[in-house]
């Protein structure tokens, strides 16, 4: 380790859908946080670690920030703000866009209370015009001084080098809080869980997407020549009808998840999988403590 070695804390916030989950994959070269085309994907704090000859940064992805409808909503965004404070430094990412609407105005106010250096991260440049970037730079400068201001693509992985350069300038000298080996905090179980999540997210329209939660009933690793795990898995969503929906006909949109889902498990454990899915409904879970605490949000863990 060089003498000179940085390590530290990285939050990534903004509001839902803007790309947090992406870039912090695309940063660490692995996919460890789910993403999807809908808002409010990301539910819980996801840790992990970048490791390289100059430094640790240990990025911590967050719910998107919103206004929260339910239990569930409410312990996101407290998940997400709690962060802050937390960190070393936090990245803002955003639209690429010169409209500050509302939810940016919050985030603005969360922002100017904490004295953590902010880099604003203009997301998604793909989108727009090179010469554009300018004006959403200018739009922004207005609104508050950040100690950094880089526009990325996280899709396309563009800019992300000189992001992460900007990010090590601010972080204090220290050992590594982790070996270099350490790619995340969440284990194998939870990662199964929210591939299969996403899974969802991505083959089911409306909202029921929003209303499901997944849980690990067992993983059970068979000994042998052929490493197999089986894993029985219980989707959860808020209404009988959406049961119906989930399981379709004959069964074929509970089969499309799976086989969707099967073959990145069986990367990620690197043996084959043997997954069986099961549906289940608890009535407006995202209204209740226990039932929350019980698939994977503790509302505790947010005070
Ligand atoms: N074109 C483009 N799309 C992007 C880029 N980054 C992310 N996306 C897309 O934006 C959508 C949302 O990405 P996520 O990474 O899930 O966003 P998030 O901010 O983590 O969302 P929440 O977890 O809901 O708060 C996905 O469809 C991504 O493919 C980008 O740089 N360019
Ligand atoms: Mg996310």
């Amino acid at each position: 380790m060089k003498h000179n070695f940085k390590s530290g804390f990285v939050t990534l916030i903004g509001r839902p859908n803007v790309g947090k989950s992406t870039l912090m994959n695309h940063l660490i070269g692995q996919k460890i946080a789910i993403t999807s085309h809908r808002p409010q994907t990301t539910r819980n704090r996801i840790q992990t670690v970048y490791t390289s000859e100059e430094g640790q940064i240990v990025f911590v992805d967050t719910p998107g920030i919103h206004k929260a409808k339910n239990k569930l909503g409410n312990y996101m965004v407290r998940i997400a703000e709690r962060t802050l404070t937390e960190v070393d430094v936090v990245l803002w990412l955003v639209e690429p866009t010169t409209f500050i609407g509302a939810g940016e105005k919050h985030i603005l106010e969360q922002l100017k209370k904490v004295k953590t250096p902010v880099i604003l991260v203009i997301n998604k440049t793909d989108k727009v015009k090179k010469e554009e970037v300018l004006t959403f730079i200018d739009a922004y400068r207005k609104e508050m001084e950040f100690s950094e201001i880089v526009p990325v693509s996280a899709l396309k992985g563009d800019n992300t080098d000189v992001l992460i350069s900007c990010i090590m300038k601010y972080l204090p000298y220290g050992e590594p809080f982790y070996d270099e080996d350490t790619v995340t905090d969440q284990p194998e179980r939870q990662i199964v869980a929210e591939l299969v999540r996403e899974k969802a997210l991505r083959c089911l329209e409306e909202e029921i997407p929003h209303g499901i939660a997944v849980v690990i009933e067992s993983m059970k690793f068979r000994k042998g020549q052929s490493a197999i795990a089986d894993i029985e898995a219980t989707i959860i969503c808020e209404r009988e009808s959406h049961k119906g929906i989930i399981i379709g006909k004959k069964g074929a949109m509970l089969k499309r998840i799976g086989s969707q889902a099967r073959p990145e498990i069986e990367e990620m454990l690197e043996c084959k999988a043997n997954l069986q899915l099961w549906v289940k409904v608890r009535k407006d879970w995202r209204d209740s403590d226990l039932y929350m605490k019980n698939f994977g949000y503790n509302p505790k863990d947010s005070e």
